[in-house]
């Protein structure tokens, strides 16, 4: 009696510890050559002060239509902790994950212009586009080379620019991996930080480049709901949501 309870809080201990071993997000960013860091999840946000949006868990959402799909669960804004960094157009970015445990899937980078305030935004009503993605590189779908892999060869980073033509104002930028290694049953992974973009450029995208989040992907998408162990000598991966805003 006293061993199957011991044995079986350790088993729900080590079942814990694996699952946060298992999935994550951005824990940092790296812009323009100044280091942010992100907010510290299952800690609490009081006291916190970042460029990042709250979230609370390295869990996946599992659902593409997920009400709080945009920046993770729950994307709420710190507040008086809630910063926006400032950075001129053109500018790279890296995001920095934990050691990150996946390496089958797209990585897709979006921006959503707030209009004004980005701590006063609510992420799911903003308009959101593409400045960057990249699916299967080479291969086919089960044994080939993916973005994802590439992530984590570069010591779990990911590196973009802010288009330099971008009209100044402030912006989130929202980096999302999905991992498809578990048959018809995607993950999604995205956080959220706040950007004071600076410059003269004056390009805006189209709303052919606009969606929303949720309301860009759904499980009829062919890259969002499938058995990857299925497709042998499959070599074309469809990214989900919109096309990349081209920058002008
Ligand atoms: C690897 O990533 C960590 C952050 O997770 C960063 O501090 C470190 O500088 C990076 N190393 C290299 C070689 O870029
Ligand atoms: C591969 O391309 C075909 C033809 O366009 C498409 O029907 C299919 O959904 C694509 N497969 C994936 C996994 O995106
Ligand atoms: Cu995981």
């Amino acid at each position: 009696m006293f061993l199957s309870a011991t044995f079986a809080a350790l088993a729900a201990a080590l079942t814990q510890v694996s699952q946060v071993a298992a999935h994550g997000g951005v824990l940092s960013y790296d812009i323009a050559g100044t280091t942010y860091n992100g907010f510290v999840p299952y800690n609490t946000p009081t006291g916190q002060s970042t460029i990042q949006r709250e979230w609370d868990s390295y869990n996946p959402i599992t659902d593409p239509t997920d009400a709080q799909l945009s920046c993770n669960i729950d994307g709420a804004n710190l507040g008086s902790g809630q910063l926006s960094a400032t950075v001129a157009a053109g500018s790279s970015i890296t995001a920095y994950w934990n050691p990150w445990p996946h390496t089958i899937g797209p990585v897709m980078v979006y921006m959503a212009n707030c209009e004004g305030s980005c701590t006063s935004a609510n992420t799911a009503d903003l308009n959101w586009f593409k400045i960057e993605q990249l699916g299967l590189i080479s291969g086919d779908l089960p044994t080939g080379y993916w973005a994802m892999g590439e992530l984590v060869a570069d010591n779990s980073s990911w590196t973009t620019s802010i288009p330099s033509a971008l009209a100044p104002g402030e912006y989130f930028i929202r980096h999302e991996l999905l991992a498809i290694h578990t048959a018809n049953q995607p993950q999604f992974y995205a956080e959220c930080a706040q950007l004071i973009v600076t410059g003269s450029g004056t390009a805006t995208p189209s709303s052919t480049y606009l969606v929303k989040l949720p309301g860009a992907y759904s499980m009829s998408d062919p890259g969002v709901n499938l058995d990857i162990y299925d497709m042998s000598g499959v070599t074309n991966y469809t990214i989900p949501g919109p096309a990349v805003w081209p920058g002008n």
